[in-house]
């Protein structure tokens, strides 16, 4: 069975080869885009068995986001296809200050996702559910679907992981009310310094912590500059070490991967934040979402695990 299941949303993602920007002159190429199978991607790069739940349409976007997970090795037993909604798109036009993103996913087979979705997730009886704060804002049903995962707990045993992920361009509505009650009925939480400000009254991680309250184990991303992990009474922070950044979309949910990967192999909170570092790292030094991860050895080296200890 898997370890994690990953619950939302992906696009085929329309971006221009390296260099190019969307102006009708670059090359464009198409591949998967979503929070929640950019997560089960990276996990499975770091040796976990990962599945991602979703729906994609009957249409060759469906086949190529199949095709691209299953050749990653993600788990797709949990992806139903419709036959008669698409599977939506997105632009990404990157920039390493930040890229542009354009959605084509009002109506996509995802965004018809509901609680039907529930009974396949628990027979699969991960360790670790995942999901993001966008599916909720997609459609009513997706919402319900969430809210079910997150506040009624079906999936007995299973710890609840979610990346806050605000998508100010998704929201038509105040998203913070939402994101908080879904953000405190979690187990572990990830969420952006900028993003958390952006949402709620808070200034420092400190803050915030203490908006989502301490039952939660929280983890907040500072940028370029640290990530501190507040777990009940232990707070321990992590320098972010430099990268020469292509393009940042990706970086939370690899970021979010390492971190469960150290979760699953039982590391501590330091350990932790560093492999989410390193992933997300890869990540921001890549034009597609998914970054490249350097063999184990190196890895072990660089967030200060023996190999033995990852095995
Ligand atoms: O976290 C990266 C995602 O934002 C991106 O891949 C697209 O899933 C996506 C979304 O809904 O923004």
């Amino acid at each position: 069975p898997p370890e994690v299941v990953c619950l939302g949303e992906t696009m085929a993602q329309v971006t221009p080869l390296p260099g190019g920007r969307i102006d009708g002159r670059s090359e464009l190429v198409l591949r998967p885009g979503g929070a929640e199978s950019n997560v089960a991607m990276a996990l499975v790069a770091l040796g976990h068995r990962a599945a991602w739940a979703s729906r994609v349409g009957a249409d060759p976007l469906g086949d190529l986001l199949l095709t691209a997970l299953d050749e990653a090795g993600v788990d797709l037993r949990l992806v139903e296809r419709d036959p008669r909604l698409p599977t939506g798109v997105y632009f990404k036009d990157p920039a390493p200050a930040g890229s542009s993103v354009y959605y084509y996913r009002a109506g996509s087979a995802a965004a018809a996702m509901d609680r039907t979705a529930v009974g396949p997730v628990v027979a699969a009886g991960p360790r670790v559910v995942h999901l993001s704060g966008i599916t909720p804002v997609l459609a009513p049903g997706c919402r319900d679907l969430v809210e079910h995962l997150m506040l009624q707990r079906p999936v007995a045993g299973a710890m609840v992981s979610f990346d806050v992920n605000h998508r100010p361009a998704l929201w038509d509505r105040d998203a913070g009310p939402e994101l908080l009650r879904l953000a405190r009925a979690a187990d572990v939480v990830f969420v952006g310094l900028d993003e958390a400000a952006r949402l709620w009254p808070v200034s420092d991680a400190a803050d915030v912590r203490e908006l989502i309250g301490a039952p939660v184990c929280l983890v907040v991303k500072q940028g370029a500059e640290e990530a501190v992990c507040f777990d009940g009474d232990t707070v321990v922070r992590e320098p972010a070490p430099a990268v020469a950044v292509v393009e940042p979309v990706g970086a939370g949910d690899a970021f979010a991967a390492g971190w469960l990967a150290g979760l699953l192999r039982g590391l501590d909170h330091g350990a932790r934040l560093r492999l989410g570092h390193l992933a997300a790292g890869a990540a921001l030094e890549s034009i597609s979402d998914q970054g490249t991860l350097p063999p184990t050895e190196e890895i072990c080296r660089r967030i200060g695990v023996p190999p033995a200890r990852w095995r």
